[in-house]
């Protein structure tokens, strides 16, 4: 018994350490937008084995899984002390959800899950669930965390074991290890999910992102990104939401939308990623899309090319909840890099890499969508006319040489 648990060990600490240290590959010839990449950048198998199995052959002879993990997927991301960090959610089998840092030298591969998971504190009203945690470097000094908190609908009839209220749950770090709990962000809306802090103060006030909706799956009459302020972030309180991004027939947001991560500072505005939800046969398709907004008044969009930026692909479509990506987390390095972090069909992390300039590109210069298929066929048509009279001007210059 005990050559075979320590056979076995070897074993699963070598495909372990295989999968973790693999290297992952740029996939060539992508959109030009921005580049995919071979493998998934974290998987419920990174997990490390010491979470997951009893590591004694006296409790555990059989050496068999005794805290197994089901996915790690939608991670917040920040650039902290030269280390690119996801704050995962990490889900067990028991589907509870719970925030695990993991590490990279280099933001596409070998990240490694820090040995514990965050101690997340808790208010008076203790989380059933907590996940998709947003981490957003403020002017303030502080690193926030904000996440959905899900509890069960005290309104709930009894019987009804599926009801759920989600809120925003507010927390504050200064390392990822040690976190400072806030209260739950108050809003006129009776649910919350996808709640955003802004980097900066927007007239001397904190400002959040907010997605209002009437019930735990359907935004209902509320839904679109909103925007709010609050004196305060220890007992936040948005008392008016302004609709900045609405819901729209026949989009890829026509049934709900969502902020991804905080946005990003440039030079030509703030640039935002946020995931729609159409409706389809098959369930529910979540993509990403892109906006910016003005750098004088982050409630306007100046620009908002048609359409989504990332859709599931291959295996990305498969998984728990599937045809599925979801982001809440991206870096932006120094160079300019920004790495995408995303997760898919509620399984696994994925990255995409591209640069400000070329989001900025595609975000100013992509068309706006014109909502009915004759204007579709209108752009197009003006694209096709402009590319054949230039390569018809080519052709005849290089015919006159
Ligand atoms: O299952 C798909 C996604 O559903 C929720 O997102 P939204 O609130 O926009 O519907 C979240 O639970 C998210 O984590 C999940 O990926």
């Amino acid at each position: 018994m005990e050559n075979s648990f320590r056979s076995r060990l070897t074993e699963l600490e070598k495909a372990h350490e295989a999968l973790v240290t693999r290297k992952n590959e740029k996939q060539p010839l992508g959109n030009g937008v921005y580049d995919r990449y071979a493998y998934p950048v974290l998987t419920a198998q990174h997990a490390p084995l010491f979470w997951r199995y009893d590591l004694n052959p006296e409790t555990n002879p059989y050496l068999m899984e005794r805290f197994g993990i089901n996915a790690a997927f939608n991670a917040g991301a920040i650039k902290l002390d030269g280390k690119y960090l996801m704050v995962v959610r990490t889900e067990g089998l028991d589907r509870k959800s719970f925030f695990a840092v993991a590490e990279s030298p280099n933001g596409v591969d070998n990240f490694r899950f820090w040995d514990h998971p965050i101690t997340m504190p808790e208010t008076d009203t203790p989380d059933v669930n907590v996940y998709d945690m947003r981490v957003t470097q403020h002017e303030d000094g502080w690193i926030y965390g904000v996440f959905c908190t899900e509890r069960k609908d005290p309104n709930a009839p009894a019987g009804d074991e599926s009801s759920a209220v989600a809120q925003a749950g507010i927390a504050r770090t200064r390392d990822l290890k040690t976190w400072e709990r806030l209260a739950d962000l108050q809003t006129p809306s009776p649910q919350q999910r996808n709640v955003v802090l802004h980097p900066e103060f927007v007239n001397g006030k904190y400002a959040f992102y907010t997605r209002p909706q009437d019930g735990f799956i359907d935004a209902g009459s509320g839904g679109g990104i909103g925007f709010g302020y609050a004196d305060s972030i220890e007992n936040a309180v948005v008392e008016k939401e302004h609709i900045l991004d609405a819901k729209q027939y026949h989009t890829v947001y026509e049934v709900k939308n969502g902020q991804g991560p905080a946005p990003i500072k440039t030079d030509k505005g703030w640039l935002h990623m946020a995931h729609g939800v159409r409706n389809t046969a098959a369930g529910l398709r979540y993509v990403l899309y892109m906006f910016m907004t003005s750098l004088e008044d982050p409630m306007q969009i100046t620009h908002k090319p048609a359409g989504y930026f990332i859709a599931p692909e291959g295996e990305e479509r498969v998984g728990d909840v599937s045809n599925v990506v979801f982001s809440n987390g991206w870096i932006a390095d120094e160079d300019g890099t920004v790495f995408i972090y995303y997760g898919s069909s509620d399984t696994r992390m994925h990255v995409a890499t591209s640069t400000v300039d070329r989001l900025l590109d595609y975000v100013v210069n992509t068309p706006a969508d014109n909502f009915r298929s004759a204007a579709s066929v209108q752009q197009l048509n003006q694209l096709i006319d402009k590319n054949l009279a230039f390569t018809g001007a080519k052709k005849e210059e290089l015919a006159a040489s």
